[in-house]
């Protein structure tokens, strides 16, 4: 894969991201994503996955709610829309290409800016459509997934398709018809629901039942047009708990699951994580990891990382490595994504300025993840990791225990073996050994 560029170079001086080991001193190259390298049976850019959130990066400007734009991007000057949104695709995929990164995901407005004429808006969106199918062709990089931004435009105040008017409902469904198509079209493996304003502030004035049952038909809908169109690809729900409303329906993986399994989406849906939505649900990623892979349900990752102290979705890059090695253990003993990868669904700071930002945050973010690949596979491979885990549980191997898991024993019969074996021994948890052990390998 080379560099693709447009007419014009927009990160002029920056070239192609290399991979030069822990030892280079480069802040412009990678230190441990080394694509081709094979790691438990396969190269590393087929177990990572990564992909580029087309939004953070090329989209958001750096305003705040006190402040305005700080990054203004040389592709955003064009008065005309396609010629914009041309500008901001060929910067898109000469940084993507740069970064070596193989996949990206967008939302509808994020590839060009909507009106509220939907012809328009159509024709808006497949004309870039055609161009970004060139860049994909020319660059060999690949759309993880698509999706449609219900939350921005001022019609989805009150939701969109748990919107209390079907007025605003149908407008919902008609984006996400253009954005199916969209993806379709440009040979996108996934398509992502994130519920941008799906929940409410109060419930003084919703009908929490009805707007979760909207939402169910809403994507059984959307699920049968894209099946129709022969789209084989994953549906993906992105769990998260608040902002922008007091409460979303999806609150975390847990509650997305049984939504799912309620109105029959189980077997065409899979779960988005989010990192930063995860802690905000009051739960570590790891633990959103595991109850989505418990249920073989683990699609994809958006990854990023909160901030410790701000109760808000920061967004910030990925850069723990101890947080980052738990999570790439559950994806390896997983078996890895269920047709997703690792986006970076992250920005780098209002006040990161430098065009080289960009590409310090994805370096850091894929490198972390390498890193942890490569420690993960080795704690996995080399450790006893695994077999003080299973241990623990050894008692339910064979015997009563056995009996108990075959759903052979009663309550009495548990009451016997109590009596006949008195009191259990003290077992220890092993906790600090296992965090020792994680660090060792680290
Ligand atoms: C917002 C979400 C959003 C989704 C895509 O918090 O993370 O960016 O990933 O709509
Ligand atoms: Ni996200
Ligand atoms: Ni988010």
């Amino acid at each position: 894969m080379g560099i693709v560029t447009g007419e014009k170079e927009f990160f002029k001086g920056i070239g192609q991201i290399k991979y030069e080991g822990p030892q280079s001193d480069n802040p412009l190259a990678f230190r441990w994503y080394d694509a081709d390298k094979v790691i438990a049976g396969k190269p590393m850019k087929d177990h990572l996955r990564f992909a580029c959130a087309y939004w953070h990066s090329f989209c958001g400007n750096g305003a705040d709610p006190f402040g305005e734009p700080t990054h203004i991007f040389p592709w955003s000057l064009k008065d005309d829309a396609i010629e914009r949104a041309k500008d901001k695709m060929d910067a898109a995929f000469e940084f993507i290409t740069k970064m070596n990164l193989p996949f990206y995901c967008f939302h509808d407005v994020d590839i060009v800016d909507y009106t509220n004429d939907i012809n328009e808006n159509d024709r808006r969106l497949q004309t870039m459509v055609g161009y970004a199918k060139q860049k994909q062709e020319d660059s060999g990089v690949k759309l993880l997934w698509g999706t449609s931004n219900l939350f921005s435009n001022r019609r989805y105040m009150n939701g969109a398709a748990t919107n209390p008017n079907f007025h605003v409902l149908a407008h919902a469904g008609t984006q996400v018809k253009a954005a199916l198509d969209a993806t379709i079209a440009l040979g996108g493996e996934n398509y992502v629901f994130w519920g941008g304003r799906e929940g409410y502030m109060t419930l003084l004035n919703t009908d929490m039942k009805r707007e979760q049952e909207h939402l169910a038909k809403f994507l059984h809908t959307a699920k049968d047009y894209a099946r129709k169109q022969g789209f084989n690809g994953n549906f993906f729900i992105e769990p998260k708990p608040c902002e922008p409303t007091k409460h979303q329906y999806d609150y975390d993986a847990a509650t997305v699951l049984g939504f799912l399994q309620k109105y029959g989406l189980i077997d065409d849906f899979k779960l988005n994580l989010e990192v930063n939505h995860a802690t905000l649900a009051g739960h570590t990623f790891q633990h959103d990891l595991q109850v989505a892979a418990d249920a073989g349900l683990l699609g994809s990752i958006d990854a990023n990382r909160g901030d410790y102290q701000n109760g808000w979705d920061t967004d910030q890059f990925p850069n723990d490595i101890t947080e980052v090695t738990e999570y790439m253990l559950i994806i390896l003993q997983a078996g890895g994504f269920g047709g997703g990868g690792i986006n970076f669904d992250a920005k780098i700071r209002r006040n990161s300025t430098d065009p080289a930002d960009l590409f310090y945050a994805h370096i850091g973010g894929m490198d972390i993840f390498a890193r942890a690949l490569v420690i993960a596979d080795n704690i996995l491979q080399k450790s006893d990791y695994k077999k003080i885990r299973a241990d623990r549980y050894a008692s339910f191997d064979s015997g009563a225990g056995k009996d108990f898991e075959a759903g052979k024993l009663s309550l009495e019969d548990l009451r016997k073996y109590a009596v006949e074996n008195g009191e259990p021994e003290t077992i220890s948890g092993k906790q600090e050994y296992l965090e020792n052990l994680i660090n060792r390998y680290i």
